[in-house]
């Protein structure tokens, strides 16, 4: 379907004009080494050129009041004292003779990638924009922001695309108080930002920022801080937060449109933020908003000040925008302490907004702790590291760039009986040769006994082939119905040449035994009844009271333990096994099938039950790049499966470091709050 990319080089014709080191970074080279950087590498290219336009009065007065507008009206006219003398009444922010037209601009470039967004004209899209957005306010300038981008396009897809929900997404490392400001007691609008912080003694130093700001009247609940109060956060502090604060509550607002506030001074080498986390997290940030609302995602640049850092952020984030599957993260080994402070802290503080979030444990009763953040190298990051030579000021920081993801060949490969028709763009997988003798024997003693079904050896022989294939990276991913999906899950467990399979088995139905032996294999068991014992770290059964007909408690399970299990576990592929009579609803099922994508570089191979040919035509498309249907609105999970969630994941965080919602020294009140909870049950 297209994603758009909104760029004009008008954008880059203003700059600051007198000295100001707190207005330094903001320099017209950001806008152009993010846009070079997008056509050097193709990606541009690939990408459906959307012109931008300026903005009108009435669009910019959805957020700003009149005189205001009248003010900036004058900046084109005024002379070097008018403007400095104007910029004064402002807070960390400059104005020029074009900065009026630029700003225009981008509010338009904005308004343009919404309209595109909401007809249907591509799917998603970014818009490179310059001057920023989020810290501007109803009647001021702020933080080098002077017109709010974002926040106007809420306004304006609420208005003239009939959005009931906009889910505005800031991960930029500052506080957009803008955007809080302009929706505090709208529930149409939940607005989700995390930002450096320091206990409020980082830029804009404002009390409002902090957790416990959550909205007001109608729209309290609506409005998500999670404040870091340590500098250098890395990919795991970024993707816990995702895990168990945003995407839950996202999928239960369930939004029309996503719009990101997308500033990468986040990123590592910032010299604003100060964090770890590396610009490929930005792929995996972008693709787990990817199925939400439809895939309506508008990503806007907001800040972002090292000039590689940007760039190559910004090129991680059009390209999984454009469908390719992000490369698994380095350095994911868990959150810091200061990290799951704020996580719970944020939890806790939403929990009675929010059912996904009801078992959350209760704030915590003393002062949060201030002790320092592991070094950042503890994150397994290559920074913040010195150069050595350079001068206090200015140390180099380093780290590698991010891979290239080299797209296979075939994206989509099907393994079918001759009869069933293959799915528009997908290949009807044939390997290059049949089986020899020595396979056919192999597969007959292991797996068919005494069977002398040519049809079944040749359709075992051919989903190894498959799998050899997707190892090789020669095709991304695939979809095989099988006679038996138990035998075929023992086969490729058995056969792959990945260090790590993860095998999601779901529905009702025994995992094999030999794949549950299988070391190099994490199974993570959805169904309505565990009937294994759970003893071990690689055997995840996950226990829905009724069954997989439960989409939201599915959707909580997939989120909050199946998601941070996969990441964390760093598959080489992944199989995802549909059991006959598996009661999942179609457009849960594509959300999984989805999301998994953002797993073992998108090799999900999907193996479905013989007879249960409707799901392949979906499920294809969905491999095919295609976004999941919005699942709308969820309600509250069944208590009792809440519970067995948080006693599962209670079990696990030791091994697994991102299943953490709470402190390791909070741990103890928090478990407290589990078994006290199951004791008032059993009295
Ligand atoms: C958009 C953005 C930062 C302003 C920092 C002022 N603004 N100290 O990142
Ligand atoms: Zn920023």
């Amino acid at each position: 379907m297209g994603t758009a990319l909104v760029y004009d080089d008008e954008m880059t014709k203003y700059k600051l004009l007198w000295v100001d080191p707190v207005c330094e970074p903001e320099v017209p080279e950001r806008l152009q080494v993010s846009h070079q950087a997008l056509v050097r590498s193709g990606l541009a290219g690939c990408c459906v050129p959307v012109p931008v336009r300026e903005a009108t009065d009435e669009e910019i007065l959805l957020v700003h009041s009149e005189e205001y507008l009248e003010g900036v009206k004058k900046t084109p006219f005024m002379d070097l004292e008018d403007l400095m003398a104007f910029t004064q009444q402002y807070g960390d922010v400059y104005f020029h003779p074009n900065i009026y037209h630029c700003a225009k601009l981008a509010i338009g470039a904005t308004l343009q990638l919404v309209d595109s967004v909401m007809t249907g004209k591509v799917r998603n899209g970014m818009a490179l924009v310059r001057p920023p957005g989020h810290h501007s306010q109803t009647s001021q300038a702020n933080g080098f922001c002077v017109f709010n981008n974002v926040a106007i396009a809420a306004q304006y897809a609420k208005k003239h695309h009939r959005a009931k929900r906009v889910l505005i997404v800031d991960w930029d490392i500052h506080h957009g108080q803008g955007i809080q400001y302009c929706f505090e007691d709208d529930p149409s609008v939940l607005y989700f930002s995390w930002h450096r912080y320091e206990h409020q003694s980082f830029w804009p130093n404002l009390r409002e920022s902090d957790f416990d700001s959550v909205g007001s009247g109608k729209g309290a609940g609506f409005n998500i801080n999670v404040p870091w109060n340590q500098v250098g956060m890395g990919n795991s502090d970024y993707l816990a937060v995702f895990f168990h604060v945003l995407l839950p509550v996202a999928y239960e607002f369930g939004p029309d449109l996503v719009l990101i506030s997308a500033g990468f001074d986040s990123a590592i080498g910032d010299p604003e933020g100060l964090m770890c986390a590396t610009p490929d997290i930005f792929a995996h940030l972008t693709h787990l908003l990817m199925n939400l609302a439809g895939g309506k995602v508008c990503a806007v640049l907001e800040g972002g000040y090292n000039l590689t850092s940007l760039a190559q952020s910004v090129c991680q984030t059009v390209q999984t925008l454009l469908g390719d599957p992000p490369p698994h993260p380095a350095n994911l080994g868990g959150p810091c302490e200061s990290a799951l402070e704020s996580v719970h802290s944020a939890r806790s503080v939403h929990k009675k907004y929010w059912s996904c979030l009801q078992h959350a444990a209760a704030p915590f009763p003393e002062e949060p702790s201030t002790k320092t953040c592991r070094p950042a190298q503890q994150d397994g990051s290559q920074g913040p590291q010195s150069n050595g030579g350079g001068e206090a000021q200015k140390e180099a920081i380093v780290w590698p760039e991010p891979l290239q993801r080299d797209a296979p060949s075939v994206r989509t490969a099907l393994v079918l009986p001759d009869a069933v028709a293959c799915a528009d763009g997908c290949e009807r997988f044939s390997p290059a040769e049949g089986p020899d003798s020595m396979a056919t024997a192999g597969l007959r003693k292991h797996f068919l006994k005494e069977s002398e079904d040519g049809v079944n050896v040749k359709l075992l022989y051919n989903i190894t082939a498959l799998v050899g294939q997707m190892e090789k990276n020669e095709i991304r991913n695939g979809l095989a119905l099988v006679p038996d999906v138990s035998m075929a899950t023992t086969l490729l467990t058995s056969t792959s040449l990945s260090k790590r399979v993860l095998v999601v088995w779901v529905g009702d139905g025994l995992v094999p035994a030999q794949v549950l032996e299988d070391e190099k294999t994490l199974v993570v068991h959805i169904s309505s009844t565990a009937p294994h014992e759970a003893q071990s770290k690689y055997y995840v059964p996950i226990t829905l009271k009724q069954g997989c007909g439960d989409t939201v408690g599915l959707m909580q399970a997939a989120l909050g333990l199946l998601l941070p299990l996969g990441y964390q576990y760093a598959p080489g592929l992944v199989l995802l096994v549909r059991l006959p009579g598996c009661r999942a609803r179609e457009d849960l099922w594509l959300q999984l099938t989805g999301l998994l994508q953002g797993l073992a570089a998108g090799h999900t191979l999907v193996l479905v039950q013989e007879n249960e040919t409707a799901s392949v035509g979906i499920t294809a498309s969905c491999l095919l790049g295609n976004a999941a249907p919005s699942l709308g609105s969820l309600a509250a999970p069944g208590p009792e499966d809440v519970e067995s969630f948080e006693r599962l994941r209670l079990r696990l965080q030791t091994d697994w470091p991102l299943l953490q919602t709470t402190a390791p020294d909070k741990r103890r009140s928090n478990t407290d709050v589990v078994l006290s909870h199951d004791n008032e049950k059993t009295l």
